[in-house]
């Protein structure tokens, strides 16, 4: 088999008395991998404060060159959100190429969005991202030329920086246009769904947590033989779209589940706001079941990373199940066990803990159920189908007079069907 060669890079980072920069580092590690580079050596300094001009320290610098060189690594990547004039002061100083935490994150998103609205959500978050950073130099070089902002006469002293500001700005809010036309359709599905009425509910969490894989696991344990699972895969990120799936429980009731791309601690604010509406789904969904690596020593941190997120996209007020997956990988702990009222250790790849997962799941979602028996006259047919197409029917029998049906129905849909209503 032929090995692809991978970029070599070094990863550096000032520790700034950050309280999680070990694991920040290991992080950015992943990373890197998931941007199909790999890392050949590491770089750390501790300072209270990174240095304004060029991040790290001169002693740090020189360091850097000689690791560089030893390791044949041409990219520098920084733990960290640098200036403009960082990146470039570092780019001339080192003679590497360089790219910060965010840059990394955005390159990951754009190889590997998939669909057009992701790809479209990316490409802007990029342009957000290149726009500050256009060279300075040519910058002073456009004011000099006049013909500042709202000037009629532009074109003929236009530099290339201008020409490459407009253009951006241009194609951002083309995509935005578009985005908007894209959004339209999609919110036109999702009111189809609610007026349906199949509760919904979102996979959440951290970047390979194991969202995709309990979706798959939920998807097979009712349907062995489905073919719409979706992609899991070790690695940061492996998800960026979000996927819609109806799961049918053996007594017909039904919930959509959705899984969602995950967050990451300093989720760059460019792609925060591109994927709240990705995120849509999770915002209108009656429960969300937040998937939290149990085997990461970090996991706590990355639940606080997760509420932070949900909260900056303005998704609050839907009640949580936490579930604290991978228990298999974690020594002497028992599982499925639920340890609270929305509190579960399972394994995505168990039978039982998905079963666990699924009773804790339909509890909360059709708690207000109530099991009654309804008296159908053959004229009032279609309320038959209506009940089959919307509730769980425990049994269904044809009398002289009628269809008569015992299910769970919602309290809206008893009060629509009081009159049928019969005691048995
Ligand atoms: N041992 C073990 N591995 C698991 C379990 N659940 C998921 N994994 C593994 O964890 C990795 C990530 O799983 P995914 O389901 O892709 O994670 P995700 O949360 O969808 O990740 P992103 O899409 O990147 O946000 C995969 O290699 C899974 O096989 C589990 O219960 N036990
Ligand atoms: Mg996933």
């Amino acid at each position: 088999m032929q090995e692809i060669e991978l970029t070599k890079v070094l990863i550096g980072g000032v520790s700034q008395n950050q309280a999680y920069f070990e694991s920040d580092m290991a992080e950015l590690a992943e990373l890197v991998k998931a941007n199909n580079m790999t890392v050949v050596g590491d770089i750390r300094q501790n300072l209270e404060r990174s240095v304004a001009a060029t991040y790290f320290g001169s002693g740090k610098l020189d360091e850097i060159r000689q690791l560089a060189a030893e390791n044949e690594a041409h990219t520098l990547v920084v733990n960290d959100e640098l200036s403009p004039s960082q990146i470039r002061n570092l780019e001339r100083d080192l003679k590497m190429n360089l790219l910060d935490r965010t840059g990394l994150i955005l390159a990951i998103f754009a190889n590997r969005a998939k669909s057009r609205e992701a790809k479209m959500q990316v490409q802007i978050a990029r342009l957000q991202y290149e726009l500050p950073r256009l060279r300075v130099g040519e910058q002073a070089n456009m004011m000099q030329q006049g013909g500042g902002p709202g000037f009629a006469n532009r074109g003929s002293g236009e530099t290339k920086l201008e020409m490459n500001q407009r253009t951006i700005k241009n194609k951002i809010s083309q995509l935005r246009h578009e985005l908007k036309t894209m959004e339209v359709a999609e919110q036109t599905k999702r009111a189809q769904r609610e007026r349906a009425a199949i509760p919904t509910v979102a996979l959440v969490g951290y970047t390979n947590a194991g969202k995709s894989t309990t979706m798959n696991g939920l998807l097979r344990h009712f349907d062995a033989a489905t073919t719409k699972t979706v992609f899991e895969r070790d690695m940061l990120f492996a998800t960026l779209d979000t996927s819609v799936r109806e799961i049918t429980l053996p007594d017909n009731k039904k919930f959509l589940l959705s899984d969602t791309v995950g967050f990451i601690n300093k989720l760059p604010t460019q792609l925060v706001k591109a994927f709240r509406s990705t995120l849509a789904e999770a915002a209108g969904a009656d429960l969300l079941v937040q998937v939290i690596d149990f085997s990461d020593p970090n996991y706590q941190e990355m639940i606080k990373v997760t509420e932070k997120t949900l909260h900056a996209m303005g998704i609050a007020d839907i009640p949580m199940i936490y579930a604290y997956n991978k228990a298999d990988r974690q020594a002497n702990t028992a599982f499925p066990l639920q340890t609270g009222e929305h509190d579960l250790v399972y394994s995505a790849n168990d039978q039982a803990s998905l079963e666990l997962l699924t009773q804790m799941i339909t509890k909360e979602l059709f708690a207000d159920l109530t099991k009654v028996t309804f008296l159908i006259p053959f004229a009032d047919g279609k309320w038959v189908d209506y009940l089959n197409e919307r509730a769980s029917v425990l049994a269904q029998d044809y009398t002289a007079n009628g269809t008569q049906l015992t299910v769970e129905v919602t309290p809206e849909d008893r009060q629509r069907l009081a009159k049928y209503l019969v005691e048995v």
